[in-house]
């Protein structure tokens, strides 16, 4: 009997702990989708975010663990949330009407798929403009093996602000009254080889909605005037500070979470390292500024000097004044005051820092299977924007073959520059025009810039039905999105 009653004992205590492990192993974490006020430069605006229970802005993870969450969609319109560089099962690329149906008010959605990179990604909304009311969060992945893991982390997420409602901004920029720059977009193909232009020479070209630039010959920069630059939902006015101790390094993880907008990096008084691009590990680059696009991130290690104080992180929006950013402080250092508007206007982003990013890990080699050509062009008029003469959701989807190494030929017809984002993948950079690059850093986000032609391969890993689009909100909601699907090899 006393025997009886112990293994009796010992079966209930080994079912505990049983169900105490699987329990473990299966219980998602939650993210909420929910409103959220925020007070920009004396007025406020309910935007929207997207939060553990416990306020952790987006999701920090492990690699090699299970990404396992459950997304509550807490406000009042129907979403989907996209995981942005994650490779991933393609049903759980968070696409509405594509890869899921929309998670409807008060509904929530299960994403569950192991985590196999390591590196800076983010989440955002795929659905309508919910991505100008900032429906996105950083997603944060580490690696124990990673020599700079335990190195403080910060992450900068840049996101641009109207007071507006997206829809409105998008009717105006349909109807042209807030248009910028409106060229004629056509007829633009023999400017092609004229490529070479130095961007640089492009300062002050603030194309507000009052300057009408009808010279072909300058790239349009800006589509949208924005009320205000947001660094992790706050302006300069009133920056996030974080305290930093001197002599050691900082990991800066900057996300350029805009709508429309790509920035300057600027570091200050600091030197910085880049050490990733997209997530993945580039070869040490040192500057005191650096390019951003749209939906792409770059990770910069900073090391604060021995005497201690206080270090702007800035980012200014090309072709603007305008800047962002946080203030990094050591303990006991003056807060300086800084204005959201810089001294001079800062160019167009251009190609120096891809020409001179090389990959830690490029693509082995190996023939090029599928060559496929995406003609980027746009018609201001209607405000329609293209990929090879189609606007979503009429589109043809792109047909590849499971494991085939595609070659993408972008060819920007257009007089703005477009980030080009591939979902579910990663590419390499090969070539800009008629230069070749060799090594080049891999992307899943590859600003193609106005009459420019972008090569990059991949190796078409994953099937499914993949979403390849601009990540200007505007012009993705124009039309500039299309499919690549990625066919199962049967044998
Ligand atoms: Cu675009």
């Amino acid at each position: 009997m006393q025997n009886m009653r112990h293994s009796l004992k010992y079966l209930s205590l080994s079912l505990l702990l049983i169900s105490q492990i699987s329990f473990a192993a299966s219980t998602p974490i939650i993210l909420e989708i929910k409103d959220k006020t925020i007070n920009v430069d004396g007025k406020s605006k309910v935007v929207y975010t997207i939060e553990q229970p416990d306020g952790t802005w987006g999701y920090y993870g492990t690699k090699g663990q299970d990404f396992n969450v459950i997304v509550k969609n807490e406000t009042d319109v129907p979403t989907g949330i996209h995981w942005h560089g994650l490779i991933l099962p393609n049903a759980m690329d968070g696409v509405p009407g594509v890869t899921q149906a929309a998670i409807l008010p008060g509904g929530e959605y299960h994403y569950e798929y192991p985590l196999v990179q390591a590196g800076t990604y983010w989440m955002h909304s795929h659905m309508g403009l919910q991505i100008q009311d900032l429906m996105e969060a950083p997603f944060i992945i580490s690696d124990p093996n990673d020599p700079y893991n335990k190195d403080q982390q910060v992450v900068i997420m840049f996101q641009d602000f109207t007071f507006k409602n997206p829809e409105t901004v998008f009717k105006d920029l349909q109807s042209g009254t807030a248009m910028a720059g409106m060229n004629n977009m056509s007829g633009d193909m023999q400017n092609m080889n004229a490529m070479s232009q130095d961007h640089s020479s492009m300062q002050n070209m603030n194309m507000s909605s009052s300057s009408m630039n009808m010279d072909d010959s300058k790239p349009d920069l800006n589509d949208v005037q924005y009320d205000a630059f947001l660094t992790n939902y706050q302006t300069l006015q009133n920056p996030e500070i974080v305290k930093v101790q001197a002599s050691k390094t900082v990991r800066l993880r900057f996300i350029d979470g805009s709508a429309g907008s790509n920035y300057w990096i600027n570091l200050g008084g600091l030197t910085g390292e880049a050490i990733a691009f997209d997530g993945e590990n580039i070869k040490p680059l040192s500057g005191k500024t650096f390019q951003l696009a749209l939906g792409q991130r770059i990770d910069i290690l900073v090391t604060i000097p021995k005497s201690g104080g206080a270090f702007p992180i800035l980012g200014q929006v090309e072709g603007l004044t305008q800047q962002t950013g946080l203030i990094l402080v050591t303990p006991g250092a003056t807060v300086p005051k800084i204005s959201e508007t810089a001294q001079n206007a800062v160019p167009a982003l251009n190609y120096q820092q891809e020409l001179k990013m090389k990959s830690e890990n490029p693509l082995p080699s190996k023939p090029i299977q599928q060559v496929v050509t995406l003609n980027l062009s746009g018609n201001m008029q209607k405000y329609i924007w293209m990929i090879n003469g189609q606007a979503w959701p009429n589109v043809t989807p792109i047909q590849l073959k499971e494991g085939e190494r595609v070659e993408f030929i972008f060819n920007n017809e257009s007089n703005m520059a477009h980030p080009m984002h591939l979902h579910g993948h990663f590419f390499e950079l090969v070539g800009i025009n008629q230069k070749s690059i060799t090594d080049g850093a891999l992307h899943d986000t590859i600003l193609v810039l106005p009459h420019t032609q972008v090569k990059v391969i991949f190796d078409a890993d994953y099937s499914g039905k993949w979403m390849l689009h601009c990540h200007m909100a505007y012009h993705q909601e124009a039309g500039m999105m299309t499919i690549v699907e990625i066919n199962p090899v049967t044998q």
